[in-house]
């Protein structure tokens, strides 16, 4: 047992509280029905420097995802998904044999409060269904459209 991951476990411990803080930014006023407020820039895909396309998703405690429904061009693609959740864990994946092609990136576990990010390339035109395994009876889906 190696005393160094239990320390980095530690400090990962003490800085997410942090960043929870950070992303709660005021107005956490309940307000039953509407939408919960929304990461800016979430849904917008735009083009790095690098050429990768970047898209961000959210999803919180009512099962779906925002934006359900995002648009690229074949290329190179870097997905963030942010979990602005308090109590639900989600997860992320491309619907299994759903797609025009494949796409084995996921994120398997998205605790409240975390995001993640996936990097994949996308070549096939086409629409790619995607889903939370974990609410997906629940309708937690979407779907990802590659331009031909
Ligand atoms: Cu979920």
């Amino acid at each position: 047992m190696r005393r160094g991951t239990s320390k980095a476990a530690a400090v990962a411990a003490t800085v997410l509280p942090i960043a929870l803080l950070a992303g709660c930014g005021g107005g956490d006023a309940p307000v039953s029905g509407a939408a919960p407020s929304t990461v800016a820039g979430v849904g917008t895909v735009t083009v790095a420097p690098d050429g990768v396309q970047e898209v961000t998703l959210q999803t919180q405690d009512d099962y779906v995802f925002t934006p359900d429904h995002f648009s690229v061009a074949p290329g190179k693609v870097r997905l963030t998904v942010v979990n602005v959740a308090t109590q639900a864990t989600h997860n992320f994946d491309f619907t299994p044999d759903a797609g025009p092609a494949p796409i084995d990136a996921s994120i398997p576990l998205l605790a409240p409060g975390e995001r993640k990010t996936i990097d994949f390339d996308v070549e096939t035109a086409g629409d790619y269904p995607f889903q939370c395994s974990f609410h997906v009876q629940l309708g937690q889906v979407g779907t990802m459209t590659v331009r031909s």
